[in-house]
């Protein structure tokens, strides 16, 4: 995309998280940036230095006979060569929330206006830096929960998936080219066929290489936002346990007593790479108390929206009705079931459980640990059958609007080819092929719309 920077005001934000800290990073973008810092700055002449340089001075007030604020190290950043392709100033001064509010205010007082969130991003958007798809990858990566879905980010943002999407694009406006050369010389005898054929194979080949881009998309989603992942079991057979095991720290209270736990807790855990959303639950039983019977509600509803569930059984005694209950209330989602206690003398056998070729059983012991890493290991097998390879993270789908729109794509492509092969005429099966280009220009913002922008950029933090 060609560098076109539009002269936008001038905005401001503290970049840095709200709080105390060493450092914080006042940011400014915008025609007017090293203006207003040079205003409010007493050092070298900012309009003098070379990019790319930090330059020590102070920050004082021009309206308060230059009382002096903070002292400061200012980083300049010279239009176009910048993450907004504007000019940009830094101004790095001592954290803490007055410090930085003042400075903030000073700035804003002197001619710069305070950014919404995600507006440094979208300015680099719209002045064509980065498309929508890399924009949206920088909230990825300041998100990311695990190293994994930190790389799939910074794939991303690299434009991989980008260039996926614009080959396929590509293609798609041969093949649309293809149709015009032969219906403006149709003098030839079966061009029609011809044409037909063309599109139906070329249309095929575009529809598998979607396919396998949505393949990733499950992927991508768990390492995106953490596999929801319910640990779920009758009072006291040690699901807190489990929980302060997989945590590797001991989060959730443990006793003897059956009930401890009586809400839902839940903790973001990272198992060999797979961001885990593990979900504590109060043991599921009959209770007549009134608090612990809302906890056992809420444990049936987390089992309701779980990717995967923990059952937790005691094997250490004989399996009950209750028990019989979770394991057929469990029979249709994705589950592990752990026998645990098995430090204790057996009185549950294999033989016991459901015959189903699906579910792993493992057993466990949260005392000797026993079980924690053969665990480990399933879950991510469940989820990346070969372990997550480089090649995977290249490029992987992992917003739900790319996947929305790669779906509506391949709609649009499969009533192409239903078409052409029911023999309805190419200049029908166009309309469908237009349609797909227009979605998939939709995932990089080359048909963008201006709503569309404001909801995505809104959902970014302040200062980025
Ligand atoms: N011997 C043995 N004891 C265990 C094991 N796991 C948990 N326990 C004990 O069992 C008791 C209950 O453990 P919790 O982890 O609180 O059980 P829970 O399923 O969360 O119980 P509720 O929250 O009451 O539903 C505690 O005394 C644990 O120390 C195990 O593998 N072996
Ligand atoms: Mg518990």
């Amino acid at each position: 995309m060609p560098l076109m920077t539009t002269d936008y005001d001038t905005i401001a934000a503290i970049s840095t998280p709200p709080g105390v800290g060493g450092i914080a990073i006042v940011r400014l973008s915008g025609s007017e940036a090293l203006a207003i810092a040079q205003q409010i700055y007493r050092g070298k002449d900012l309009s003098q230095v070379a990019t790319d340089t930090i330059n020590y001075g102070h920050i004082v007030d021009p309206q308060a006979e230059q009382r002096e604020i903070d002292e400061v190290m200012v980083s300049v950043m010279r239009a176009p060569k910048t993450y907004t392709c504007e000019d940009v100033v830094e101004i790095n001064c001592h954290g803490g929330l007055q410090v930085t509010n003042q400075i903030l205010q000073l700035v804003l007082r002197n001619g710069a206006r305070l950014a919404e969130p995600g507006e440094f991003t979208k300015r680099a958007f719209l002045n064509g830096r980065i498309d929508l798809s890399q924009s949206e990858a920088v909230m990825d990566l300041i998100e990311a929960k695990t190293d994994t879905a930190r790389k799939a980010a910074l794939n991303q943002l690299d434009g991989n998936l980008s260039a996926v999407i614009k080959k396929l694009r590509q293609s798609i406006v041969d093949i649309l080219a293809n149709v015009e050369v032969n219906i403006d010389y149709p003098e030839y005898d079966g061009a029609e066929e011809v044409t037909s054929q063309l599109m139906l194979e070329r249309s095929e080949a575009i529809k598998a290489k979607i396919q396998s881009l949505l393949a990733t998309a499950e992927q991508g989603k768990v390492l995106r936002d953490g596999l929801n992942t319910a640990i779920v079991g009758r009072p006291n057979v040690g699901k807190s346990s489990l929980l302060n095991r997989l945590l590797h720290e001991e989060k959730a209270i443990v006793t003897d007593v059956p009930g401890t736990t009586r809400d839902v807790l839940d903790e973001y855990v990272n198992v060999a790479g797979v961001p885990l959303h593990l979900i504590d639950t109060a043991g599921i039983h009959e209770t007549t108390d009134q608090v612990e019977k809302i906890g056992v509600e809420r444990s049936r509803a987390a089992i309701e929206q779980a990717d995967l569930v923990l059952v937790v059984l005691n094997a250490s005694e004989p399996l009950t009705a209750a028990d019989q209950e979770l394991l057929d209330a469990t029979a249709h989602t994705k589950r592990i079931i752990l026998l645990n206690k098995t430090d204790l003398p057996a009185r549950i056998t294999p033989s016991d459980l459901p015959d189903d070729e699906q579910t792993a059983v493992i057993k466990t012991s949260t005392v000797t640990e026993d079980g924690t890493k053969p665990l480990e290991t399933i879950i991510a097998k469940l989820f990346f059958t070969d372990g997550i390879s480089r090649q995977q993270t290249d490029v992987m789908v992992t917003n739900a609007r790319h996947i929305s729109l790669l779906q509506q794509a391949l709609d649009a492509l499969t009533t192409v080819i239903s078409g052409l092969t029911a023999g309805l005429p190419v200049d029908i099966a166009q309309i469908d092929l237009q349609r797909a280009w227009e979605l998939l220009g939709e995932i990089t913002g080359d048909n963008y719309d201006e709503e569309l922008m404001d909801q995505l950029f809104e959902q970014f933090c302040i200062g980025k």
